[in-house]
């Protein structure tokens, strides 16, 4: 069949909004039209040519929603007609990761995944002079239909609007999922959120869910306060207003160092001054922003010796099929909010002007709506 899909032609260069070419799916994968999609950093990281390991040319795009319109062989999870979230962490339920709860990284499909490749090895997307494309992360909901492998959709409820829980595909897990599954935020406690963009308002959230005492924001930038807050943030810190050390600001702020501290910015001296705004004897610190290749992360060995910890997440430590159908669950029953943090929807043609409202800071989430 053909399509319509935003290329990423080279490294640096805006998306192609263009027809191409799309096989059906083969066994154990899945036939997706996509309804809407997030655009998230990761895919602005890859498309800039920031990302060392970015393959092109690519159909990039991993935080979508969708319908299943056609099954392969030996398919059994899904039937045509379900509504889906395809999932850039899967969950095979049967790889010794899968296996092990102390894990959501789901090696059944990593090293393909990876390359840009389907399971078997191939690609399913081609242009029409037959040039292959890539996918990007398993996903590639920046094309109207997408082949994914039936282990990276989790099945959803069908009355959820698409152009809302596409963001679970990635934002509103990774955020909420860092507070709940990785860091398992006890009520009454106290936390730092560093970087209140797409990511950070979801932690943010996601601690109020949890019960948090102290939400306490740190971000450059103003504006982001009055979404935050709405979100349940109970302290602002813009650190261009700090005199003086800001480690010290907030571990005077949160009486002593927060009992968790979390990255949203990507910042690796940021990652350094969360870790050291831990509370001294149990403060946890949880690393969820990519940092730029190359980049590396310190401190000193002290701070771990008197007992903060540093830790990281993906995809907030969600295993997808099994906690993604939950959180819509919660989106839908009120327990979260996601439709204030969708700024902008746009159409697929102008899908370069939503990466335009990500670099201004004006988006939260811009969301094509196919
Ligand atoms: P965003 O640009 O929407 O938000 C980043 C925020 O950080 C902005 O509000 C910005 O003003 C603020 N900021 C930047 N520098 C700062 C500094 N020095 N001090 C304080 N605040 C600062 O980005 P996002 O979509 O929220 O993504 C955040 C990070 O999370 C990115 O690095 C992204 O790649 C990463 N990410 C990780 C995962 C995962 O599974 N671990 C998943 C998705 C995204
Ligand atoms: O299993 O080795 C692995 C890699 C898992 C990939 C998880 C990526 C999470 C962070 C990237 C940001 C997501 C948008
Ligand atoms: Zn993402
Ligand atoms: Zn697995």
């Amino acid at each position: 069949m053909r399509t319509r899909a935003a290329v990423a032609l080279a490294a640096g260069q805006p998306l192609e909004v263009m027809e191409v070419n799309l096989e059906g799916p083969r066994a154990g994968e899945v036939l997706v039209e996509i309804k809407a999609t997030g655009l998230c950093h990761t895919d602005e990281f890859t498309r800039s040519g920031d990302d060392p390991e970015g393959i092109f040319p690519a159909i990039l795009g991993h935080e979508g929603a969708g319908v299943v319109i056609e099954v392969g062989e030996g398919v059994t999870s899904l039937e045509v007609g379900d509504h889906v979230i395809p999932l850039y962490t899967p969950e095979c339920r049967e790889c010794e990761y899968c296996l092990n709860p102390k894990t959501n990284l789901c090696q059944q499909i990593r090293s393909t995944q990876g390359a840009g490749l389907l399971p078997d090895g191939s690609t399913r997307f081609s242009m029409l002079d037959g040039t292959p494309i890539h996918h990007y992360m398993g996903c590639s909901t920046f094309a109207n239909h997408t082949v994914v492998p039936e282990i990276a959709l989790a099945k959803v409820r069908k009355d959820a609007p698409f152009d809302k829980i596409c963001y679970i595909g990635c934002g509103v897990t990774t955020g909420i999922g860092a507070v709940i599954n990785t860091a398992k935020v006890e009520i009454g406690s106290t936390a730092i959120v560093f970087g209140l963009g797409g990511i950070g308002l979801n932690v943010v959230q996601g601690l109020r869910l949890a019960g948090a005492d102290q939400i306490v924001g740190v971000d450059l930038n103003d504006s982001k306060v009055e979404m935050a807050e709405h979100f349940g943030m109970t302290n602002f810190v813009n650190p261009s207003n700090v005199e003086g050390d800001l480690v010290a600001h907030l571990v005077e702020l949160t009486g002593g160092g927060a009992d968790y501290t979390f990255d949203a910015t990507g910042n690796v001296q940021v990652m350094r001054t969360a870790l050291e705004a831990a509370h001294k004897g149990w403060g946890e610190s949880i690393i969820i922003g990519v940092a730029p290749a190359g980049a590396e992360i310190s401190t000193r060995p002290f701070q771990l010796v008197t007992g903060r910890s540093w830790r990281g997440t993906a995809f907030g430590g969600a295993s997808g099929r099994t906690d993604v159908p939950k959180i819509v669950d919660w989106y839908m029953d009120g327990k979260i909010e996601i439709d204030p943090m969708i700024t902008h929807t746009m159409s697929l043609d102008d899908i370069n002007k939503g990466f335009d409202l990500m670099h201004s800071g004006e988006s939260i989430r811009g969301v094509v709506v196919y």
